[in-house]
């Protein structure tokens, strides 16, 4: 199907659910039926969400000239721009953003069919770590770790988050900032939110990426990375720019494309504002004894590290858990991502706040394994 033809059917399709009160009728069953069968199980991403109804009113403006014409092969899309200008303008965007923003804006598949190819759940977590933390990322991440010694230790004191797991996010985030990606931002977030799987997230990323360029922080020829928005050496959503951003070389500006102390302070205050306890590590392999049923494994079931160690739980090689006294009482979670009898961790509370970076033990495990390794190093 061309793209014209595709977002016409979008475009149509929606309007004919806009029109019906009840959102059944005959033919908008048969778009749907339609468009389903072209797109296999992309189809719901197209159920216009009931809030996008003000994009097809009359333009206040006509500052699109595409979104006019529905024989524009970029319609439906404009359509939907026109409607998020007018949003953007209640939440505090200036025409002025807006105008130099929204101009070079572009519908792009490539994300949709990026969005539609995550691999979590695809390979094992075996196969996961084998690539993400391998011999080459750890020396690397070694090498950066003595580079930046002086000024990890510093933005590490000051938010009371060890250098290695900067060093880790940042190796596996972007490859120590070589891989920060070349999407540009703008495009990939309004294709997000237009397509609609989760369209009130990625317009919110939206919003605040304009935010982002109004602020001055960035221009639009900054505005690149992931296909999903992600910005950066530390891959920070906008909303996680806005939010934890943090200013380490102290020039006023918050540069996580080119400022390494900025990077790692931005990392820091991420990983402090979401409770990192410098206390404890992020957790460790261990050996987990057959008779501990699969109930008791995840993260939601914290139980202090006594517990464990009378269930069995021992060090790899079958040395007892480093705990005593009142360590004794700290809550650990058992984590096998490949499922019990697998490779198993005791993690702690910072575990959790990796997984709050990211929702997935691949990545917090990988995460801790890779600073583990990056400190252990010669
Ligand atoms: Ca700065």
């Amino acid at each position: 199907m061309t793209m014209y033809r595709r977002l016409l059917l979008v475009s149509v399709f929606t309007l004919a659910t806009l029109s019906s009160s009840h959102g059944e009728d005959p033919s908008t069953m048969e778009m749907y039926r339609r468009y389903g069968n072209a797109q296999g199980q992309m189809a719901p991403v197209y159920n216009p969400p009931v809030q996008q109804a003000p994009a097809y009113a009359p333009p206040a403006q006509p500052v699109y000239q595409a979104a006019q014409n529905t024989d524009d092969d970029i319609g439906g899309f404009q359509h939907w721009l026109h409607g998020f200008r007018q949003r953007a303008a209640g939440q505090g965007l200036d025409s002025a953003t807006l105008n130099r923003a929204l101009a070079g804006i572009e519908y792009k598949p490539r994300v949709i069919e990026l969005d539609g190819k995550q691999p979590e759940g695809k390979i094992t977590f075996v196969q996961y770590k084998k690539n993400i933390v391998s011999p080459k990322r750890i020396a690397d991440g070694r090498a950066r770790l003595a580079a930046n010694r002086t000024l990890l230790n510093r933005i590490s004191r000051q938010y009371g988050v060890p250098p290695q797991y900067i060093v880790a996010l940042w190796g596996i985030e972007t490859n120590y900032g070589r891989n920060t990606g070349g999407f540009d931002t703008l495009s990939a977030l309004a294709t997000l939110a237009y397509e609609g799987r989760r369209a009130s997230f990625f317009e919110k990323e939206f919003v605040n990426a304009l935010k982002i360029l109004q602020g001055g922080h960035a221009g639009t020829d900054r505005l690149t990375g992931s296909w999903a928005g992600a910005l950066g050496q530390c891959q920070f959503m906008p909303t996680s720019y806005m939010r934890y951003g943090a200013d380490g070389d102290g020039d006023g500006t918050i540069n996580i494309w080119d400022s390494l102390p900025d990077v790692f302070a931005s990392t820091a205050n991420y990983l402090k504002t979401e409770g990192w306890n410098e206390d404890l590590r992020w957790g460790r392999k261990v050996i987990a004894p057959n008779t501990i049923p699969a109930s008791e494994y995840g993260r939601e079931v914290r139980k202090p590290l006594s517990y464990w160690v009378q269930k069995g739980v021992k060090l790899p090689g079958g040395k007892h858990l480093p705990a005593t006294g009142n360590d004794l009482n700290t809550l650990a979670s058992l984590v096998a991502p490949d499922g019990p009898g697998t490779e198993t961790f005791l993690v702690y509370q910072n575990y959790n706040v990796i997984m709050h970076w990211n929702r997935s033990t691949y990545f917090a495990t990988s995460v801790g394994l890779l600073a583990d390794a990056i400190a252990n190093g010669p």
